[in-house]
This record gives C-alpha cells, sequence and structure tokens, in this order.
C-alpha cells in the first residue's frame, strides 16, 4: 500500500487541480490532501480564499482521487505529517520544484508533478470580471 501526501489551498477548485490530483494518486494507492486552513493561507500566503476550510474541505472530499482531507496550518507540519499517515511519496506541482527535496531525509519519494498551465484562479477571477457584452 503506497501512500501519497500533497499540500494546498485549492481554491477556487478548476480542472488543473484535479488533474493533479489525479496524477498524485496515481503514484500510489491512497492520497492524502493537507489542505491550508484560512488562517495559514491568510497569514503565510497571504491568500483570502473565497470557500472557507470546511467548503473546501467538502469539495475534496467528494473527489474520487482523494482519499483523506487533513488541515495544513504551518509550512513545517510536512516532517511530522509523513510519519503520522505513513507517507512513502510526497507530491507537488513544479512550481514548488525543489522547495520540499528535505522529506527525501525522512526516507520519502519527493515528486514534482507539471502545473497545468493555462489555468490558475487568478486567470479564473480576471476572466469573471470581463464585462458581459450588452
Ligand atoms: N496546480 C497545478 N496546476 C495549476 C494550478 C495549481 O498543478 N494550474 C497545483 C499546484 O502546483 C499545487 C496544487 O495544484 O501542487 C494546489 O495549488 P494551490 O492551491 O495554489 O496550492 P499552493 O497555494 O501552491 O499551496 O505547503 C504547500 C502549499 O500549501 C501549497
Amino acid at each position: 500500500m503506497k501512500r501519497v501526501i500533497t499540500y494546498g489551498t485549492f481554491d477556487l477548485l478548476h480542472y488543473g487541480h484535479i488533474h493533479l490530483l489525479r496524477r498524485a494518486r496515481a503514484l500510489g494507492d491512497y492520497l492524502v490532501v493537507a489542505l491550508s486552513t484560512d488562517e495559514f493561507n491568510w497569514k503565510e500566503k497571504r491568500k483570502t480564499c473565497y470557500f472557507s476550510y470546511e467548503q473546501r474541505k467538502i469539495l475534496l472530499e467528494s473527489i474520487r482521487y482523494v482519499d483523506l482531507v487533513i488541515p495544513e496550518t504551518g509550512w513545517e507540519q510536512k516532517r511530522t505529517d509523513v510519519y503520522e499517515y505513513h507517507i512513502n511519496i510526497f507530491a507537488m506541482g513544479d512550481d514548488w520544484r525543489g522547495k520540499f527535496d528535505f522529506l527525501k531525509e525522512e526516507g520519502v519519494e519527493v515528486v514534482y508533478l507539471p502545473r497545468t498551465p493555462e489555468i490558475s484562479t487568478t486567470q479564473i477571477k480576471s476572466d469573471l470580471h470581463v464585462k458581459k457584452p450588452e
């Protein structure tokens, strides 16, 4: 049983996130998603979410590739999460390439997956601000 973990905000949830989750899950048999809390998002990423943590958790738990959703409350929890959840593989989008290689010291395989280039929450929000033709 290979157990995979990934981390993120996942707001607004879009197909780039789903593509990431599908590929992360395909690396093993079980996928844990550590979902950034509203406090962590604001304190550490200066991100305000459209959906609350609870709403984002419900969305993620409904995705077939996701087996467990846990809160991400701090940057440093990764070292302990990999023990607590018996993780074999850590997977993230490659915008984070190199940032979490320290997890290899804990015997965890670290995989950076190519991001889906054309979609982002920023893009969605700016597109939605485009005035509708009269
Ligand atoms: N992602 C992707 N393609 C996109 C957008 C996002 O593959 N077009 C991936 C990101 O690389 C990340 C995951 O989807 O692996 C979640 O993206 P975010 O919610 O933006 O996560 P982020 O804010 O980068 O938080 O401790 C790590 C952080 O919590 C990661």
